[in-house]
């Protein structure tokens, strides 16, 4: 298992497009599970391959419900989340993923691993259906609503090089980059339990 570096912005590499994959190889099997266990070891909910400097169209998304040890609960997922997660199995590996239809809109508070520690209300699409390749080179699509949905329209926004601060307001946008910018991330220690001080 490798843990792979998380690119944060604004770093300029994570505004290149990511190329398609010719065809499923064991060695992009192989990087899409290190892709799988980064996004564990960071506690995220998805992640894309240009986001640990690897500009191929690859992502992987778990949006089972956690519960605080990390342990998977069954409650909170829509219809289409588990008949998908019965089909396919989570964690899921999407190589050249393609949104081929949407359905109405939605809004979610959304964050990245790429910019830690900022969230905001982004709007997406509210249902999509989805084209890809699986892990074993087959050719898949699947609806998808709910997180899921959200997270997936997130990590193919990365393979185009963009960010979810790129799609709030101007204003909103350019207060949280020029923060960034001056001030750096918070601290990682600012944002795990308080008590870990005391003890
Ligand atoms: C994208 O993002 C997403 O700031 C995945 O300190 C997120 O997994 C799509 C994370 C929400 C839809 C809704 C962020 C972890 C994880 C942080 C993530 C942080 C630690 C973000
Ligand atoms: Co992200």
């Amino acid at each position: 298992m490798s843990v792979l570096e998380v690119l944060t912005f604004p770093d300029p590499r994570l505004r290149k497009v990511s190329q398609p994959l010719k065809e499923v190889t064991a060695k992009s099997v192989r990087f899409a599970k290190d892709l799988v266990d980064t996004m564990y070891v960071e506690k995220g909910i998805g992640l894309s391959a240009p986001q640990v400097n690897r500009l191929e169209r690859i992502i992987c998304v778990d949006t089972r419900p956690r519960d605080k040890e990390g342990r998977y609960e069954i409650t909170e997922m829509t219809e289409l989340e588990q008949n998908l997660s019965e089909a396919l199995k989570f964690p899921l590996v999407l190589f050249n993923p393609v949104v081929i239809g949407h359905e109405g809109s939605t809004s979610y508070d959304e964050g990245c691993l790429s910019v830690p520690g900022f969230y905001e209300t982004v709007k997406g699409y509210d249902k999509i259906s989805v084209g890809a390749l699986s892990l074993a080179g087959d050719s898949i699509t699947f609806e998808i609503d709910g997180l899921t949905s959200i997270c997936i329209q997130h990590e193919i926004d990365h393979l185009d090089g963009k960010l979810f601060i790129d799609r709030l307001s101007l204003i909103k946008s350019n207060k949280i980059k020029n923060k960034i910018k001056k001030f750096g991330y918070p601290s990682k220690d600012s944002d795990e339990d308080d008590d870990e001080l005391e003890s």
